[in-house]
């Protein structure tokens, strides 16, 4: 086995199905029109990029909700696609970067890490806490949902029975959170699950809680890193086209400080860039927030300002 810790694999999800505003799907094709893959091979990667992720069809109707669950079997089939991309590539020690699309594929790219780094931790980076389970969301839409499923919490399904419940509630920490449901605070309190809200962020500064949050699911700093970061984390102004804007986010500079210290641990094994939607919004924004996701992802691949 020869690890190839400098090559990344580029695996673009266009799916949508997680939520119900169409347009995240674009996500993938914009980040890369965007020369995602270019700036990267120009930060000394090599860069495997084999197009998009295609993924089975599954049919609204027969796909009809299971309790809550809106489109389970297409979620679930193509998480579980993800999972053994995303997993194959980081068994090669090759770093798999995820472009989506909703964060329902975290589901699937989180699967994949934990199937190769079992002791990986998780850095989840959003305004929402994605905790729901199909008992306590609202919306029902499954990308409020992905971390519940991974930590095994909530009821069980049989069109999810692939899902290995593989991640320790002591090996998640978020950072940017700021629009948590109801029962989700309570899920987030009961399993004493560590988070950083945006008054953590404004208290301490995003350096202090960088720190506090690796102290935290790395106390040792040699876990290997999976980084989730929805681009809702950042502020509206900053990153205006996504589904479920949040004001009050990170700063421009406090989301790539997240990913600059991340890739400074050197354990990052991979990466998630998640709820771009290029339909959302006039022309200027979108490309505003096309270009920092991929500025985002630069970051965490070892972009240095100096
Ligand atoms: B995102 C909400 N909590 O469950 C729900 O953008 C929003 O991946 C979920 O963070 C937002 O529908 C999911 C209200
Ligand atoms: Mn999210
Ligand atoms: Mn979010
Ligand atoms: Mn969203």
């Amino acid at each position: 086995f020869i690890p190839d810790p400098k090559t990344v694999a580029i695996v673009g999800c266009p799916f949508s199905g997680g939520q119900h505003r169409v347009g995240v799907d674009e996500g993938p094709i914009h980040l890369v029109n965007a020369g995602l893959t270019n700036q990267l091979t120009e930060l000394g990667w090599n860069v495997q990029f084999d197009g998009h992720h295609q993924f089975e069809e599954i049919s609204a109707a027969s796909d009809p909700p299971i309790g809550k669950l809106r489109n389970p079997r297409l979620v679930s089939k193509v998480t579980e696609a993800v999972a053994k991309t995303v997993g194959a590539y980081a068994k090669k020690g090759q770093l798999p970067v995820t472009l989506g699309g909703d964060h329902s594929l975290a589901l699937g790219t989180i699967s994949g890490t934990l199937s190769a780094h079992p002791d990986a931790c998780v850095f989840w980076i959003d305004a929402h806490a994605d905790i729901n389970t199909a008992e306590t969301t609202d919306s029902g839409n499954i990308h409020g949902m992905p971390v519940s499923f991974l930590l095994g919490l909530g009821p069980k399904f049989a069109e999810f029975a692939w899902v290995k419940p593989a991640l320790k509630t002591s090996r998640i920490v978020y950072i940017g959170l700021r629009d948590i449901d109801a029962g989700e605070k309570r899920i987030l309190k009961e399993n004493n699950i560590k988070a950083f809200s945006m008054h953590e962020v404004d208290k301490y500064g995003i350096g202090k809680v960088v720190e506090m949050a690796l102290d935290h699911v790395n106390p040792n700093r040699n876990l290997p890193i999976h980084l989730s970061f929805d681009v809702d984390a950042l502020d509206p102004s900053v990153a205006p086209s996504t589904g479920t804007p949040v004001r009050g986010g990170l700063t421009f500079r406090e989301g790539h400080y997240i990913c600059e210290a991340l890739h400074e641990t050197g354990l990052l094994v991979a990466l998630d860039l998640m709820e771009v939607n290029p339909s959302l919004a006039d022309a200027a924004s979108v490309k505003q927030t096309v270009a920092v996701g991929c500025s985002l992802v630069r970051a965490a691949l070892g972009e240095t300002l100096l």
